[in-house]
C-alpha cells in the first residue's frame, strides 16, 4: 500500500481557527494528506481581530522541528507566521540539515485587523535566510511590495516586483491580486526562474469572509506539492480550493469571518461543477 503523503506546516495558532495553523491543517486534510505542525507563535483572536501574540522560544521551536524530523517523511511544507529573525533562523537552519524539499514560503506579515505577524526587523530576515530555500512564495500585494520596495500598481511594476523576488534566490513567486483594485476578477501572477509566466484568473467574489485565505491558498498548494504534483497544476488546484472556499461562507463570527475549508471536496463529492479558472500565458 502506498503511504499517506506526509507534510508540515511551520505557522501561528490562531485560537478562531480560520487562519495559521488551523487552516493550514484543515487544508491538508481535506486534500487527502497527513499534517504534522511546527507552532511558531500563540495567536489569542478570532473573527473580529487579534488581542495577543505569545511568540514560542526559538528553543522551542527547534525542539518541534527536530521531533518531526526525527519520524516523517516530509515531501513538501509551508512557512506561515514566523514573528521574528530567531525563529525565522532555527526554520532556515532545519530546512538546510534536514534536507526538506518543496518548500512554500508565505511571507505574512500583517493580519486583517492591522496586527503584526512578522516584525519589522525579520523582514530582511525572510530575504536573506528564507527566500533562497523556496521552492514558491505566495505574498499578496502589500507583501511583495515590503519584499521588494517596488509599489505596485499595474501589470509591468508587478512583473518587475516578480523578478525581484526571484532575484532574492526563490525559484518561483506567486503574487495573488486578491488586494488589487480589479472589481471582476481576482488575479495572480506567476513567475518562475526559467522566465516562464502565467496569470490566474478568477471571478471575484463579494465577500466578508475571507479570514484565512493566505494561509489556506498557500497550504493547498503544498498538499497538492506532497502528492507529486507540478508546481503550475499543484497552483492551479489551490485556486480552485480558495474559490471554492470564499463562495461557499460558512457565516461564523461576527467581523471577518473564515473560509468554507470543506466546500471543495463537497463539490468533488456531489459531482458539482469545478470553478472557473483562466490561464493566460
Ligand atoms: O492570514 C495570515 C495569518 C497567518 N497566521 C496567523 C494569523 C493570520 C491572520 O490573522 O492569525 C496565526
Amino acid at each position: 500500500m502506498t503511504k499517506t503523503p506526509q507534510t508540515l506546516t511551520i505557522a501561528g495558532s490562531d485560537s478562531g481557527g480560520g487562519a495559521g495553523i488551523q487552516a493550514d491543517l484543515k487544508t491538508f486534510q481535506e486534500l487527502d494528506v497527513y499534517g504534522t505542525s511546527v507552532i511558531t507563535a500563540v495567536t489569542a483572536q478570532n473573527t473580529m481581530g487579534v488581542s495577543a501574540i505569545y511568540p514560542m522560544s526559538a528553543q522551542a521551536v527547534h525542539m518541534q522541528l527536530e521531533a518531526v524530523a526525527s519520524d516523517f517523511e516530509l515531501t513538501a511544507l509551508k512557512t506561515g507566521m514566523l514573528f521574528n529573525s530567531e525563529i525565522i533562523k532555527e526554520v532556515a537552519t532545519a530546512i538546510h540539515k534536514f534536507d526538506w524539499k518543496n518548500v512554500v514560503v508565505d511571507p505574512v506579515m500583517i493580519a486583517k485587523g492591522g496586527a503584526d505577524l512578522l516584525q519589522q526587523e525579520a523582514v530582511d530576515a525572510v530575504k536573506t535566510h528564507l527566500l533562497p530555500l523556496a521552492l514558491l512564495v505566495t505574498p499578496n500585494i502589500p507583501e511583495a511590495e515590503a519584499l521588494t520596495g517596488i509599489p505596485i500598481t499595474d501589470v509591468s511594476s508587478r512583473q518587475h516586483a516578480a523578478e525581484k523576488i526571484l532575484s532574492l534566490g526563490a525559484k518561483s513567486v506567486v503574487i495573488k491580486g486578491g488586494h488589487a483594485m480589479d472589481r471582476d476578477y481576482a488575479e495572480d501572477y506567476f513567475l518562475q526562474a526559467d522566465g516562464e509566466s502565467f496569470v490566474y484568473r478568477a471571478a471575484r467574489i463579494s465577500t466578508k469572509q475571507t479570514h484565512g485565505t493566505g494561509c489556506t491558498f498557500a497550504a493547498a498548494v503544498t498538499a497538492e506539492l506532497a502528492k507529486g504534483q507540478q508546481l503550475k497544476d499543484a497552483i492551479f488546484t489551490a485556486k480552485q480550493f480558495i474559490q471554492a472556499a470564499l463562495s461557499e461562507p460558512l457565516n461564523i463570527g461576527q467581523g471577518y469571518g473564515p473560509t468554507n475549508h470543506a466546500a471543495y471536496k463537497a463539490r468533488i463529492v456531489e459531482k458539482r461543477e469545478a470553478h472557473k479558472i483562466e490561464v493566460f500565458y
